[in-house]
């Protein structure tokens, strides 16, 4: 049966639905959701189980020495750049089941539909599972993207002090293709929406026409170890009391610049984190996002500037460095038309929506057109083992990817 455009695209949404269930058994969390962190034998396993699954689709794989996966259905034009679709299979340390692995799986029943339906494209298609998009275990977030320097990256450590490339070595996926090597005709990503509107809108797709931007600050302050019982208050050294003051300066800076800003603090570690000595050591991350670029540059200068006189006014030591960041995201108006078209098509409900969560379509967005499809997720819930979406929402996207992925990818014959 060969498809005819626009009659029978769609994909088989009980089979994607299984394999999101059947990848959420690896590294299961407490509560229902995943553990299924970066470069964890967990992640390993999940690795392995999306290769079997693609090479039963008969995709050939690639891997980067950053383990970034490329599972490739090649085209009936060796010459034609390929289309991209993914996202990631790593999770939070309490992260859900559908986070980055529902753009990999939906990616790979794209192309598992296009077997089925016996559709050739004149571009080849590359199914993506990009390294540590989340940045949970190994900070920068989203460290694939051949940004930042290998050597860079290879160092970067986590809570544990295990580095990042003895990691990626110690599970067997440090890959031998260069990074950034690849070049793309476009890139799909489709991801949960992490947030509420969709669903408090009734939409089934977001068109994704921008994504925030980010800076994450991580500020190490320094006080001094003493007692927390024989310590007089005036004598006291106190970076726990400056990095208290510093959160709450961050939300009233963030409150400062609504509508569209955000800011907060969710990693801090006390050192020596005893509960009867005060901090000598404090480090901690500050992460604010918004789309505006001017917003976004004038929040992380007034937070370095009060942070500096926060401390400077306890005494206590302080020094920031920029550990994520990128500049707000504009998707490439041609991929985003033919989201919504496919929505349209489909009869599905849609509305634009900017992205409050970063992603590695924000990175691939540097190097090739790029965008993004959005399902909506309940009561916005994400970066929580409860997060849950419908296998109607899933399905519905996957969709509106398949199609929006075939009309870039051209369908031949
Ligand atoms: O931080 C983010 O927005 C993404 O979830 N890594
Ligand atoms: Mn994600
Ligand atoms: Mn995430």
């Amino acid at each position: 049966m060969t498809a005819q455009p626009g009659v029978n695209l769609r994909v088989n949404g009980d089979r994607l639905w299984d394999m999101l269930m059947d990848m959420a058994k690896i590294g299961p969390g407490i509560a229902g959701g995943n553990n299924r962190q970066t470069l964890t034998d967990e992640d390993a396993e999940g690795r392995r189980l999306f290769q079997r699954w693609c090479e039963d689709g008969r995709l050939t794989m690639g891997v980067d020495t950053m383990g970034n996966m490329f599972m490739t259905r090649a085209g009936t034009d060796p010459d034609a750049l390929p289309v991209y679709v993914g996202s990631h299979l790593d999770t939070q340390p309490t992260g859900g089941k559908y986070d980055g692995v529902l753009g990999v799986l939906a990616g790979l029943e794209v192309v598992r539909s296009m077997n089925d339906l016996n559709i050739k494209t004149k571009h080849p298609i590359v199914v993506t599972n990009w390294t540590n998009e989340e940045g949970a275990r190994f900070a920068p977030a989203m460290l694939f993207a051949g940004m930042l320097t290998q050597e860079y990256a290879y160092a970067r450590k986590d809570m544990d002090g295990k580095s990042f490339g003895d990691e990626l070595k110690r599970i067997g996926w440090l890959g031998d293709e260069e990074v950034g090597a690849r070049p793309m005709h476009a890139y799909f990503e489709y991801h949960i929406e992490q947030g509420p509107i969709l669903e408090a809108e009734d939409r089934q797709i977001g068109v994704v026409t921008h994504c925030q931007g980010l800076w994450w600050l991580e500020f190490t302050l320094t006080g001094r170890e003493a007692h927390t019982g024989s310590t007089p208050m005036n004598l006291r050294v106190n970076a726990g009391l400056a990095m208290a003051r510093i959160m709450e300066m961050v939300q009233g800076v963030a409150m400062s610049e609504q509508p569209g800003a955000v800011g907060g603090v969710g990693q801090v570690k006390f050192s020596p984190n005893s509960r009867n000595v005060l901090p000598g050591t404090v480090v901690f991350t500050v992460d604010i996002r918004t789309p505006s670029q001017e917003k976004l540059d004038r929040m992380r200068a007034k937070i370095e500037a009060e942070a500096a006189t926060i401390c400077e006014t306890l005494g206590v030591g302080c020094s920031v460095e920029a550990v994520g960041h990128f500049d707000p995201v504009t998707f490439d108006p041609k991929l985003v038309a033919s989201v919504r078209k496919a929505a349209e098509d489909l009869g599905y409900s849609h509305m634009d929506i900017i992205s409050g969560a970063g992603h590695d379509a924000c990175w691939a967005a540097k190097v090739a057109p790029a965008t993004m499809i959005m399902c909506p997720c309940v009561g916005g819930l994400s970066h929580n083992e409860a997060e849950e979406i419908s296998k109607d929402w899933a399905t519905a996207g996957a969709d509106v990817l398949l199609r929006a992925v075939l009309e870039t990818a051209e369908i031949v014959g």
